[in-house]
């Protein structure tokens, strides 16, 4: 199926960028291809249309995106802030402004009429970055933007976004959305929008778009992969986009550190075969001793662990190195990744979700999360069907939802997804939660087909995402 993005809405976006003249080009943390790959691709588009733009993520770009050129150009920090004095001047009022500098130290000096500014009268801020838009992409919540949104928040709600994803919980206010939930990864709809300028894609340009493609549809494993990405795929290998380097680049590049690690979460895998639930853990002390990371032990899980036969669920839990026990959860297609980790105020897709943790040793995490699941899994609600009402077996697939349809299972499933974390609140069981697994769990995941799960109720703005 086509994308839902009608060409006014591609044109009012077009014009809103026109009307700008400094933009920023941001992402979320922990960045996956399809982060970085459309985000390269739109700034090479929009910089052929004479825009300035800069880009931005508040984690460092993985290394192995650097062939697609351009990740090198993104920034983790606004430079060349102000520093502005604020002074209360009700009290006291001002005479006149006035510096010096003696000996490399600035001297700001206020002259009061009279009398003297109490020091609490004073304090120091940043200025604003100065850019008049601010297109987010692929990231379905301002949180999940880090240290740049959170040191910066008064910039985000103060200037025009344009907020450009796929994930159906996305909740940003944008100013204008382009958000598709049917479409497999951001990197389509930016090519949607490449083919309604008339772009004509330069090979870097597709080169990047195509890894946007292969990496949020697991090289077109998951089920959110629609005859749309392959069309899309080839047009942009006939653009010059060059599969063969993304594959190169994203899959075969294991370290000896990443083998190592791998080595060590499959020699820990556990199976619980009569609920069906495969996990791992993997300690600080194993990420320092193979000096591998925690996407190495999200691949893991996503190439490995998940493939167990039989598995319900599939999960690795991991200390982050912040006193906080990070989970990611997969699930086989009749259960939700989503609803398991929401028991633990996390959040995510359908098949693919995660959650943090704090307070509990790696130990304690996962005796208590695995209570849990077990409790739930024989529970119907973990369940992604819908009460038997269409019996027909699923040799086709589903019927896209009509509004009405997604507006009611909107409903039901908040007041699900209320009750599941006034369940958690209360238990004893469930340690305190913080946050969410970000984007830990995105790389792979199929942000697509997927229930609105994890639209989040007003008291856990984060649980967004995976
Ligand atoms: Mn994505």
């Amino acid at each position: 199926m086509a994308s839902s993005l009608t060409s006014a809405e591609f044109k009012s976006v077009d014009e809103l960028i026109n009307t700008k003249a400094k933009i920023l080009m941001i992402t979320h943390r922990r960045p996956d291809g399809d982060a970085i790959g459309s985000m390269v691709a739109l700034r090479n588009i929009l910089q052929s249309r004479g825009k300035q733009l800069d880009m931005f993520c508040s984690d460092p770009v993985p290394a192995k995106f650097d062939f697609i050129g351009g990740s090198v150009g993104i920034k983790p920090k606004f430079d060349s802030l102000d520093l502005i004095v604020r002074i209360n001047c009700q009290k006291t009022t001002v005479d006149k402004v006035s510096y010096n500098i003696i000996d490399d130290v600035l001297n700001l000096v206020v002259t009061p009429v009279s009398g003297e500014f109490d020091f609490e009268e004073v304090s120091l801020d940043y200025g604003k970055p100065n850019y008049d838009l601010i297109i987010m992409l692929d990231t379905p919540d301002l949180s999940l933007l880090g240290d740049l949104y959170a040191k910066n928040q008064q910039f985000f709600e103060s200037t025009d976004i344009l907020n450009i994803d796929h994930h159906v919980s996305n909740s940003v206010p944008g100013k204008l959305n382009l958000v598709d939930s049917k479409s497999p990864s951001t990197g389509e709809i930016v090519y949607q929008f490449a083919k309604y300028l008339q772009y004509a894609l330069e090979a870097s340009t597709a080169t990047a778009l195509l890894t946007a493609i292969v990496t949020d549809t697991g090289s077109f494993q998951h089920i959110s992969t629609t005859a749309d990405s392959f069309a899309t795929a080839a047009r942009l290998m006939e653009a010059g986009g060059d599969l063969q380097l993304v594959i190169e680049n994203i899959y075969r590049r294991k370290s000896v550190a990443t083998l190592k690690l791998w080595g060590r979460i499959l020699s820990k895998i556990k199976q619980d075969s009569e609920h069906g639930i495969v996990w791992a853990t993997v300690s600080q002390q194993d990420f320092k001793e193979t000096k591998a990371d925690e996407d190495d032990a999200s691949v893991a899980l996503n190439d490995l662990i998940a493939h167990v036969p039989d598995t319900k669920v599939a999960m690795v839990l991991y200390e982050d190195g912040q006193k906080q026990v990070r989970g990611s959860i997969r699930t086989s297609p009749k259960f939700s990744a989503s609803k398991i980790a929401a028991l633990f105020g996390g959040g995510g897709h359908d098949p693919a979700a995660g959650f943090t943790l704090t307070g509990l040793s790696l130990d304690e995490a996962s005796q208590s999360v695995l209570t849990k699941i077990r409790e739930h899994l024989t529970n119907a609600s973990f369940q992604i069907t819908a009460p038997a009402k269409e019996t027909k077996p699923s040799a086709t697939p589903p019927e896209p939802l009509t509004p009405e349809q997604i507006i009611d299972r909107i409903g039901k499933l908040m007041q699900e997804t209320e009750k599941v974390q006034s369940d958690a609140d209360t238990s004893a069981s469930v340690p305190t939660v913080k946050g969410i697994d970000a984007s830990k769990a995105m790389p792979k995941s199929s942000p697509v087909a997927a229930p609105p799960l994890s639209i989040a109720a007003p008291a856990q703005p984060a649980a967004a995402n995976v």
